[in-house]
């Protein structure tokens, strides 16, 4: 039978490692900060050009019956609308923060969705050269290893993953780290975040840790970790521990219903836009 889509994610395999290198190679010119929705909510040249490299070869590649959803793109104005069709969904360089800072952990992240499902996902943890990598039903692998979650199901046991994002509004940081305390004092055997949502879900499904979750995260960044934990026999929920929307900007990731529902029960929960809500009309 054909197998569908083997070229498109063998074609985003090679890409994913190119873009890495080009991030890697980036010079000081390049790293000059700009910032986006706040004075934290960094973008660089690198950013942007690493986008346009990778969508570029793409469509070099596939021609122009595919759709893009790219943070870039979107970030100058492009709808971020998923379609039935054959959809790309990048993120050129997450953890852009970390890439300005030399903070070692700056992923490529590369899915892609037909029908509005996800078929498969690459994360290219460029700075440490691992290939996270998954298609629907086939496992997930780190570089040419298997991976699987963590099989620990008692929370007391348990590394748990939370960012806090670039909303720095007294109120949304003070229900994090309520959060966080609240999950810290269960007591858990720590709290990390390596500061990119890609890297954190490979580090969830490679069983480094039991979960992660984060509200206010974009589907650029977990689109291609959510294939990636699913096939290493995680699952991904919302963080009320409803069904996921890759749109709903709200996510838990996690190595078992178990550990997932125990976290859910100390999340507070804040209001977020969805990623394909319309454009707010300008004044
Ligand atoms: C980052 C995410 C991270 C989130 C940061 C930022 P970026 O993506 O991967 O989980 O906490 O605020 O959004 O902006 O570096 O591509």
């Amino acid at each position: 039978m054909e197998d569908k889509w083997q070229n498109e994610y063998d074609f985003a395999v090679q890409v994913a490692r190119a873009a890495g290198a080009v991030i890697r190679k980036a010079g000081e010119e390049e790293i000059k900060v700009q910032t986006k929705s706040c004075a934290v909510d960094l973008v660089t040249k690198t950013d942007e050009r690493v986008e346009k490299i990778i969508i570029g070869s793409l469509k070099e590649h596939f021609g122009d019956e595919h759709c893009f959803i790219g943070e870039e793109s979107v970030s100058s104005g492009q709808p971020c609308i998923l379609t039935d069709k054959p959809t790309w969904i990048i993120d050129p360089v997450d953890g852009t923060t970390n890439f300005v800072h030399g903070f070692p952990f700056v992923a490529v992240s590369i899915a892609f969705a037909v029908n509005k499902e996800l078929e498969f996902g690459v994360v290219y943890s460029c700075l440490e050269d691992k290939m996270y990598k998954a298609r629907k039903g086939k496992g997930a692998f780190c570089d040419d290893e298997q991976i699987q979650v963590s099989d620990v199901k008692d929370i007391h046991k348990s590394i748990i993953i939370s960012e806090h994002g670039v909303d720095r509004s007294v109120d949304r940081v003070t229900k994090i780290f309520s959060t966080m305390q609240k999950i810290l004092c269960i007591p858990v055997h720590g709290l990390r975040g390596s500061g990119t949502a890609a890297t954190n879900m490979c580090l969830v499904a490679s069983g480094a840790t039991e979960a992660f979750f984060e509200i206010g995260i974009h589907c650029w960044d977990i689109a291609a970790g959510v294939v990636i934990v699913r096939e290493a026999g995680g699952l991904v929920l919302d963080v009320d521990g409803g069904p996921f929307d890759l749109m709903s900007q709200r996510m838990m990731s996690a190595n078992n219903i178990t550990i997932a529902q125990r976290i859910i029960k100390e999340i507070e929960i804040f209001p977020v836009p969805r990623d394909d809500a319309p454009a707010p009309k300008k004044k």
